[in-house]
């Protein structure tokens, strides 16, 4: 048999408009293959400074390169689905027997939409964590029902077979920073800073987030360590520490710590930045060994500042206990060291009064006015809120009939053409793209999976940030300037 030179491609799609920045998690897949099945040879595809004219040629080019091919692993995450789509058409226009799997943030959470509307050009679909899946889907083909995490169409009925364990933490420690001679890796990554993802999971239970309820996972102290010095002999001095919740543990947070301080001792020259939570950074010792550590900015997903909200999105279920400590523990302690404390703040909410609003205005006075006393500033970093699939959210507005089950079919291609909605948008706050920003949208249109946005609503949040920016010790974050 003649051997193939290409028997998979793991594809990241073109990503137009998007925050800039690679998949790492394609990266883990392919090594993880190469480990375990060292005669496939794995291409990493990486389509997402191109377009569909190009994209078309790559993939024709490569469709060459690889002769009749077997494989096309594609990621996806609600912004970039309807572009994933286009990369499955692209490669069965070539090759109707090749097989594609979807996988990634996306299709984990709409496979039942994607396998009904699309499986001309959608085979399979591994949910979640995807290296084992994908190893034992490349390995049992066509014995697939034994294959974990897998989600795929049998004599025209969709099935889901079980699921698979987490990775171990040795098995993480395998993953390396970039696959092969690739040079490819999690750059530049947000805001210009190289991407790095120590640990996986969450176990809060936040009730817009599609990461959440799931067990931490986290690489060794020594791998990170390990890591972080390739990163730094590579150039990278500015590293965004993806974590969905750094300081989770205590006990790792110190160790960690402690670990990149004396890395920093030794004349490592790098500082990181993370995303933590209020719960996390109570205690005063734990944020300055962060600070020692080379953490110059810390993220902490507040969501909301005043009380429905923070318990309609799930954070806490006392408040007023929350907004306490926030705001008399954790902000002081950013305060007295000096790593930038960001706070994320959810804007747009559905039905937000104006007493919730002027709540949150005075909690910020309250933050400001410390942040002054300090001679500093807090950065309130804006999101705007939407809805993805796979959340508790979602699932509430399709049992409230606020919207229907297949919405992010519809959603996602109407979006897509709305390019000067969705830029200026982009300017202004984080735009969680792919997602439904029920605040701002006709409520009745969206219903019937119709959709139009509220232009008073944004300029009602647009003037609100103007008011923010008025606050003393309060810096509003430009998130514009990062877009593609
Ligand atoms: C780093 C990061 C980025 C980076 C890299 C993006 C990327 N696609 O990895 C950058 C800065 C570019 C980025 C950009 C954006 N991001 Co971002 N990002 C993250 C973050 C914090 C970590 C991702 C990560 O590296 N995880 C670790 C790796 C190992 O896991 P993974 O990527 O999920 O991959 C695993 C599985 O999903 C699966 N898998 C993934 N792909 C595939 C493909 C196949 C074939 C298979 C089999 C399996 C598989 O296997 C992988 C290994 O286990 C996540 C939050 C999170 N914790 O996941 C948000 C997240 C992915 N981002 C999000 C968003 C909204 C965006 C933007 C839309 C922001 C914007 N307005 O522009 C853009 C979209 C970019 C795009 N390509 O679509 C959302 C996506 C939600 C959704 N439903 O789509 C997330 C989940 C954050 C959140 N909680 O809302 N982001
Ligand atoms: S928003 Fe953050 S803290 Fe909440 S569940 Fe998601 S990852 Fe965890």
């Amino acid at each position: 048999m003649i051997k193939k030179e290409i028997d998979i491609f793991l594809v990241i799609p073109p990503q137009v408009g998007l925050l800039r920045g690679f998949a790492t998690g394609l990266i883990s897949l392919a090594t993880f293959i190469n480990l375990r099945l060292p005669d496939l040879n794995v291409e990493i595809l990486d389509l997402s400074a191109e377009n569909e004219e190009s994209t078309n040629h790559i993939v024709a080019d490569k469709f060459k390169v690889a002769d009749k091919l077997t494989w096309v692993g594609i990621t996806t995450t609600t912004a970039s689905y309807q572009s994933s789509l286009r990369v499955a058409k692209a490669f069965k226009g070539l090759d109707k027997d090749c097989k594609v799997i979807f996988g990634g943030h996306h299709s984990s959470n709409d496979y039942q939409n994607i396998l009904q509307s699309h499986a001309d050009i959608v085979d399979f679909i591994i949910i979640g964590e995807g290296e084992l899946a994908i190893v034992e889907l490349l390995k049992n083909y066509p014995n697939v029902s034994i294959v974990p995490n897998l989600v795929y169409i049998d004599n025209k009925i969709i099935k889901q077979n079980s699921s698979a364990r987490f990775l171990s933490v040795e098995e993480l420690d395998e993953i390396q920073l970039s696959y092969k001679e690739t040079n490819l890796y999690g750059s530049p990554g947000r805001f210009d800073a190289i991407t790095y993802v120590s640990a996986r999971g969450c176990p809060l239970k936040c009730s817009f987030c599609a990461v959440a309820n799931e067990k931490m996972r986290s690489k060794s102290v020594s791998k990170v360590i390990e890591d972080m010095v390739k990163l730094v002999d590579l150039g990278y001095t500015n590293i965004a520490i993806e974590d969905n919740f750094f300081a989770h543990s205590a006990k790792r947070t110190k160790e960690l710590c402690t670990a990149l301080k004396k890395l920093k001792q030794k004349g490592y020259d790098f500082k990181w930045d993370c995303q933590t939570r209020v719960e996390s950074v109570l205690n005063f010792d734990t944020v300055q060994l962060m600070d020692e550590a080379g953490c110059y900015a810390a993220y902490i997903g507040v969501e909301a500042l005043d009380a429905f909200n923070l318990v309609y999105l799930g954070k806490t279920a006392n408040p007023e206990r929350y907004l306490e400590q926030l705001i008399d523990i954790a902000i002081p302690n950013f305060l007295n060291t000096s790593t930038d404390c960001y706070i994320n703040i959810q804007f747009g909410l559905p039905k937000q009064t104006l007493e919730q609003i002027s709540e949150m205005l005075d909690t910020l006075r309250k933050i400001g006015a410390k942040a002054v006393a300090k001679n500093k500033e807090i950065t309130v970093f804006p999101q705007l809120h939407v809805i993805y699939p796979g959340t508790e959210h979602f699932r509430q507005g399709v049992r409230q009939g606020r919207f229907q089950n297949d919405v992010f079919e519809h959603f996602t291609i109407w979006e897509e053409s709305q390019e000067q909605l969705y830029r200026w948008l982009g300017e202004s706050f984080a735009h969680g793209t792919g997602g439904i920003p029920e605040g701002i949208m006709d409520t009745e249109m969206l219903a019937h999976n119709a959709f139009f946005m509220i232009p008073e609503k944004i300029t009602a949040i647009l003037n609100l940030f103007n008011t923010i920016k008025s606050i003393e010790g309060i810096k509003l974050f430009d998130y514009g300037n990062y877009l593609t």
